[in-house]
């Protein structure tokens, strides 16, 4: 047992704290004394907030962002609060490796959907490697309060605060005192090198973003599919349901289902393998008519759901079956081919074919017998909430042209610009620094287009290399940003439709050997997580290369395409402004 005079001597060499158990350095007492509170002036850590428990034998399943693990941990719970602000108080998590565990590593986390924090879920992926995690709650009040709750304070204004904590002030602050916290911890002294990680996908994929954007903080990112041009993404959601208020048809989703079976069947081949897999949906824009998929018959099972958490009742959906249909065809046409304004000049780009249909759900009216609009909850609830500033989540499309929604979006785009936009394409700080960036993105996202991330990364491209070709460009970016689409993944996950698709289960070991061995990746290492070839493994290409298997299937190569690369590359003519 240590002496608590020795656990108040914290700023201890790191040799003697590696020495010490996890039950040595585990206590509220040892804890305090390493807490770093002048890190950052105007905020006040509270001493008497911590919360510490010690974890013993702890097994973490294998997930799509890291796999299976056992391991101790130190979990401390701490508050802070910006000074001068009333009622205010922010929740960080951290959980830390056994001393003798530590590998001089940093991981923040973040969230996804509204959230900024997934519990605890993501934070075993950094312990796993040697690092100290952290979650922030971002000051909406608990760990499970997520922006939406908080964005409009009880006399209908905007709470700008947790605004800005969310869109990047909060994941600043965490990683500031998370570095220095850890530093304390472990009696790190400070000629040692700390090595900060982030790691998230989707929302917490922009929050990983905002940071890049703006700080030095991070050594090297990961960052998955991006819920970024946030006025975009957003709008978008309501595109699909705009289509089938255009058409005037509302199709059974038994009909978009066969619709996207029968692109998949006809673009698996594309990629030189046919394994279930749309590898090269590129190809399958160029390549596949959708219309001949009119006239297929479709069957789908009735199907009782039994009313999950929050419904009162079990919902019955009746079998659905007949031919695919002209409008359907048109419907999934309009979707793939992006969001347009009345005179047709392209508001926004779109899913890739392959992804399946999930802003066009519809829902099954029985006392009509028939399938009626859904509005996208993520887009009624941007629209609602942010824009209009009421607190409800029932938007109707009535009234509403393609007009409105590019005005939506522009009016988001001007309120929200320098707080949830998130597409800043000079990363010059970041990049000066050091900071080197993995972003993922799945080849079938269904809720935020891969082609968002492509165009990102060649908005960095271009603001950051003017002058160069292409290729040079490309190759400098390379040397410390690369993008990697993921074949048949959908968002942030590997897709329920192409189930041998891999998913890169690994990138943060391989970000940390790029950052701390000079090891830049070439390819990525993607395994298949489900189905029958469980466990087989892949190679990613880096982008602007795209996978082609040749000679039957035998030879994988990552090649270099202009047609294919030209339709990931969308001309936004509605738009008189660059959209980075
Ligand atoms: C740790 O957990 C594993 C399985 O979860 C178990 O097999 C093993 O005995 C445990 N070890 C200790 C020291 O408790
Ligand atoms: C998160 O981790 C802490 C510390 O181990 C634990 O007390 C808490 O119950 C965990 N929360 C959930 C939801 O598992
Ligand atoms: C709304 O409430 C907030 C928080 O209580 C307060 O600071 C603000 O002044 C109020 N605004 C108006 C217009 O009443
Ligand atoms: C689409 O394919 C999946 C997987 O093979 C299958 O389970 C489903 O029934 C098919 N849907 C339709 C409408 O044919
Ligand atoms: C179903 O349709 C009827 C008739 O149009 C309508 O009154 C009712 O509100 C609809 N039910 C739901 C759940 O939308
Ligand atoms: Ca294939």
């Amino acid at each position: 047992m240590f002496s608590s005079a020795w656990a108040l001597c914290v700023a201890a060499s790191a040799v003697i704290v590696q020495a010490a158990t996890l039950d040595d350095v585990c206590t509220s007492a040892y804890v305090k004394a390493a807490l770093p509170l002048d890190v950052l002036t105007g905020i006040t850590i509270d001493s008497s907030s911590v919360v510490v428990s010690a974890t013993k034998n702890y097994s973490s399943a294998s997930g799509d962002f890291f796999p299976a693990a056992t391991f101790d941990y130190c979990a401390v719970q701490l508050a802070y609060s910006h000074n001068g602000m009333d009622d205010d108080q922010v929740l960080l998590m951290f959980w830390l490796p056994a001393p003798d565990k530590f590998e001089n590593r940093y991981l923040s986390t973040g969230g996804g959907g509204m959230a900024i924090n997934s519990g605890n879920s993501s934070l075993p992926g950094g312990v796993m490697y040697g690092a100290v995690s952290g979650a922030t709650d971002g000051g909406f009040g608990s760990f499970d309060l997520d922006e939406d709750d908080v964005f409009l304070l009880s006399n209908g204004t905007v709470n700008y605060e947790a605004l800005y904590m969310f869109g990047y002030k909060a994941h600043h602050e965490m990683s500031v005192i998370g570095k220095q916290f850890t530093r304390n911890f472990f009696g790190m002294a400070d000629s040692e090198k700390l090595y900060a990680y982030y790691q998230a996908c989707s929302e917490g994929g922009r929050e990983g973003w905002s940071q890049i954007q703006r700080y030095d903080d991070w050594d090297g990112a990961v960052v998955g599919a991006p819920a970024f041009r946030y006025a975009f993404q957003q709008v978008q959601h309501l595109w699909s349901d705009m289509a089938m208020k255009n058409l005037d048809y509302y199709p059974p989703p038994c009909e978009l289902e066969k619709i996207l079976n029968l692109t998949i069947a006809a673009c698996d081949p594309l990629d030189g393998l046919t394994d279930g897999v749309v590898s090269r949906t590129d190809l399958c824009k160029l390549h596949y008519d959708l219309d001949t998929a009119i006239g297929e018959s479709y069957y789908c099972a009735a199907e009782t759901s039994s009313g999950g958490y929050g419904k009162r009742q079990s919902s019955t959906t009746p079998a659905q079956s007949g031919k695919v249909t002209a409008k359907g065809v048109a419907l999934a046409k309009a979707i793939i081919n992006g969001m347009k304004d009345s005179k047709g000049q392209q508001v926004y780009l779109s899913y890739q074919p392959s992804s399946t249909w999930s802003d066009a759900s519809t829902t099954y009216n029985s006392t009509t017998d028939s399938w009626e609009m859904s509005v996208s909850g993520i887009g009624g609830d941007w629209v609602d909430r942010y824009l209009n500033l009421i607190d409800s989540e029932s938007l109707s499309l009535d009234g509403v042209t393609e007009d409105t929604l590019k005005s939506w979006i522009y009016e988001g785009w001007q309120l929200y610009d320098s707080v949830l936009q998130t597409t800043w394409p000079d990363l010059s700080v970041y990049h000066g620094a050091g900071g080197k960036v993995l972003h993922i993105h799945g080849e079938s996202d269904y809720s935020v287009p891969t082609a968002s991330s492509v165009r990102y990364w060649e908005s960095v491209r271009s603001v950051m290399y003017p002058g160069l070709s292409y290729t040079a460009s490309a190759a400098k970016l390379n040397e410390w940003y690369r993008l990697y689409l993921v074949p048949g993944a959908g968002h942030c996950a590997p897709s329920t439709d192409q189930t041998n698709g891999p998913f890169p289960q690994t990138t943060l070991q391989v970000l940390i050997e790029w950052v701390e061995k000079d090891k830049a990746p070439t390819t990525l290492p993607a395994t298949v997580l489900q189905g029958s070839e469980e466990g087989k493994e892949w190679e990613l290409c880096a982008w602007p290369l795209r996978p082609l298997w040749t000679n039957k299937g035998t030879k994988f190569e990552c090649v270099y395409d202009q047609a294919s690369i030209d339709t990931w590359h969308w001309d936004l003519n509605a738009w008189d402004m660059p959209v980075y």
